[in-house]
């Protein structure tokens, strides 16, 4: 336990940590005005596509075409270099093993040798927050405070407006006065109103619903990386985000009280805008490109009114875009499941492994491997992670073997190709938690989830491997012939994908509002009769596994696989888009975007559009990056 613990210390500041990425050449500085309305977002993009630098616009252009006091940084996190630099670490998992030692202080070797436990006890106070009169978020008070004077990005076309897209949004238990510090962005309704989107799941959403007065609420911008990460934690119940902020420090963090409320905010950040809500006042928030690549659908969410905004002397203001994987927000939640998963093994002996792709907007697939001791331990392991925490939100578990490298995607198609009986080993929820965003489910908040049993079955249980696998290519060939299939391509030899037009559908470049019955129908019968097609060829009678798709993803092209990712579990719903054969010995998986309809036990909602710049900006900017880097 004692070589868990680490000597860490961490960042005062962004400031510090901008420093630090400049002396690495991380950081691309822009001296020109560039506008907040796309095209900031728009670097910001092409920039973590090709897994460049982190940038900081100087000279922010707002909408009235005047240029913001503050600079802009976007992209710090779009790397797991940096992300590993701002936690100060050179595995993310060393921060859960630490904690982890916290969890279960070794007495008997503390008896033994009373001076290695010092290294235990620093990090154990280190973990409560420190009261300071004065914080540098407070140097500066802006007069007439105006929210619409902040650099804030608009980042797709779609776009409600502005929005603050990495806010610490401080709120307080009414009755017990304990802080929350949660993530949820924030949309700028005016210069003293602000929309706050906290999903009914989280603990700004409790707190609100437990207060039956005006509710105090600061939303911080900035401050020390490990601030940051701490507000998008997935944390432990009795852990709280101040604590946490200092164990990642290796020190107490410090706060300090709001000026025009009794809030304590961390007193390193660079904004702080101070504000309340009152009981029952909401507005329309969104639409919002959103994680999952899609814009997420718009929807009443209180209101903030603004009170004061104070700012350190030279404040830089970060902010992040989401939209079509991969973006920043993976590689920070990637370096949270990874710092978090020995608190996770901890409390569910059977772990062993997790992995959520950022292809899949983490919330749709996690593969965890597990121990399997007993028949059907792995899935006893998958139900137990349903029901912990934010992992409440996935829609498919996949659970493998304790050996199966977890993050190696080929090695997922393996175990599906090589373990996975149909029906068997696929196990259906009806009726579960989701994850407001997934805009498959249908209906907000409520999915039907799919555990994906992959492993070998231990000693004792009756279930046999799958038959191996013998088709090939000409199997595809064959069905690129069949009407209404654009491509096929086979995965492995019992597993194909195949990619089609459906008539009327959802273009990703715009959403879908209505309902219309005809064309939903239309698309049924054209999905049923593809894949009834496919079933009745002689050829495919080991085919376990047949993926469809829209041709919007080209399964020619170079990154054909990490977009399938994305399309497969993204346009997916597990009770309305799992279609087994008459034998039940096969699965048709549909993952074409569906167009809305009201028919049948499963409505399809409002169907948004995919994330997507102008593709003229987009040019613009990939000539203009190609020149500076
Ligand atoms: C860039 C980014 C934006 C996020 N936006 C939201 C949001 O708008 N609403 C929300 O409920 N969660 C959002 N999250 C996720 C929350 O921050 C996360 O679930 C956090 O653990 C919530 O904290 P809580 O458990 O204290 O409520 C976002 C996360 C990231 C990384
Ligand atoms: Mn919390």
């Amino acid at each position: 336990m004692m070589e868990a613990l680490r000597n860490v210390m961490g960042w005062d500041s962004m400031e510090q940590f901008v420093r630090a990425l400049e002396s690495r050449g991380e950081i691309l500085r822009v001296s020109h005005p560039v506008d907040l309305k796309f095209e900031a977002g728009c670097i910001a993009d092409r920039l973590v596509k090709r897994g460049g630098p982190a940038v900081i616009f100087d000279q922010p252009r707002l909408e009235d075409g005047s240029i913001s006091k503050y600079a802009l940084a976007m992209n710090l996190f779009g790397t797991r270099e940096r992300t590993n630099l701002a936690l100060g670490v050179d595995r993310p998992a060393e921060i859960g093993e630490m904690m982890v030692g916290l969890m279960k202080p070794d007495i008997g070797s503390l008896l033994r040798k009373p001076w290695t436990g010092l290294g235990l006890l620093r990090q154990g106070i280190s973990m409560a927050p420190r009261k300071v009169s004065k914080g540098k978020c407070q140097q500066v008070r802006i007069e007439d405070p105006d929210v619409t004077r902040l650099p804030i990005p608009t980042t797709w076309p779609f776009d409600g407006g502005p929005f603050m897209t990495l806010p610490l949004v401080v709120t307080s238990d009414p009755d017990t006065g304990t802080h929350n510090m949660g993530m949820y962005r924030s949309q700028v309704f005016g210069p003293r109103e602000v929309g706050l989107h906290w999903q009914k799941h989280k603990h700004g959403a409790d707190h609100a619903d437990a207060s039956d007065g005006r509710m105090p609420v600061a939303i911080c911008l900035g401050g020390p990386p490990q601030v940051i990460f701490s507000s998008i934690s997935p944390l432990p119940d009795n852990l709280s985000e101040y604590e946490f902020a200092g164990l990642l420090s290796g020190r107490r963090l410090k706060i300090t009280k709001c000026l025009t409320n009794d809030l304590w905010v961390p007193a390193d950040c660079d904004f702080v805008i101070e504000g309340y809500t009152t009981p029952g006042e909401s507005r329309l928030e969104g639409p919002f490109g959103d994680h999952f690549g899609y814009y997420s659908l718009e929807d009443e969410y209180p209101v903030m009114h603004v009170t004061a905004i104070t700012h350190r002397k030279d404040p830089t203001v970060p902010m992040t875009i989401v939209g079509v994987p991969p973006m920043e927000d993976g590689y920070l939640g990637e370096a949270i499941g990874d710092a978090l998963l020995p608190v996770l093994r901890f409390q569910h002996r059977d772990v062993v492994d997790t992995f959520l792709p950022l292809e899949t907007g983490f919330h749709n697939l996690a593969i965890v491997s597990s121990k399997q001791r007993f028949p059907r331990q792995a899935r006893k392991t998958a139900l137990g992670l349903l029901g912990a925490g934010q992992m409440m939100f996935l829609k498919v578990v996949v659970v493998v073997d304790e050996d199966h490298p977890v993050k190696d995607l080929e090695a997922l198609l393996d175990s599906l190709e090589g373990k996975v009986n149909v029906p068997e080993d696929l196990v259906e929820l009806r009726g579960m938690v989701a994850d407001t965003l997934a805009h498959t489910s249908p209906w907000e908040n409520i999915h039907d989830k799919l555990i994906i049993d992959a492993t070998t079955a231990a000693e004792g249980d009756p279930i046999e491997s799958p038959e191996e696998g013998s088709l090939g290519n000409s199997l595809a060939i064959s069905v690129s012939a069949i009407d209404g299939v654009a491509q096929a391509r086979m995965l492995r030899p019992s597993m194909m994908v195949v990619t089609t037009d459906v008539e009327g559908g959802p273009r990703p470049e715009e959403s879908m509002e209505e309902a219309d019955e005809h064309l939903a129908g239309r698309q049924k019968d054209k999905i049923a009769s593809i894949r009834d097609s496919i079933w009745k060829l002689e050829a495919s009678r080991g085919l376990r596994w047949l993926f469809i798709t829209d041709s919007d993803a080209d399964l020619e092209s170079e990154d054909w696989k990490r977009r399938l990712l994305w399309q497969l579990f993204c346009r997916f719903d597990v009770g309305r888009d799992l279609h087994f054969d008459d034998g039940r010995t096969r699965v048709a998986w549909d993952a074409t975007a569906p167009i809305p309809s009201n028919d049948g036990p499963l409505p399809v909602r409002r169907w948004p559009a995919v994330t997507l710049h102008d593709p003229e900006l987009v040019r613009r900017v990939d000539d203009w990056l190609s020149q500076r880097l």
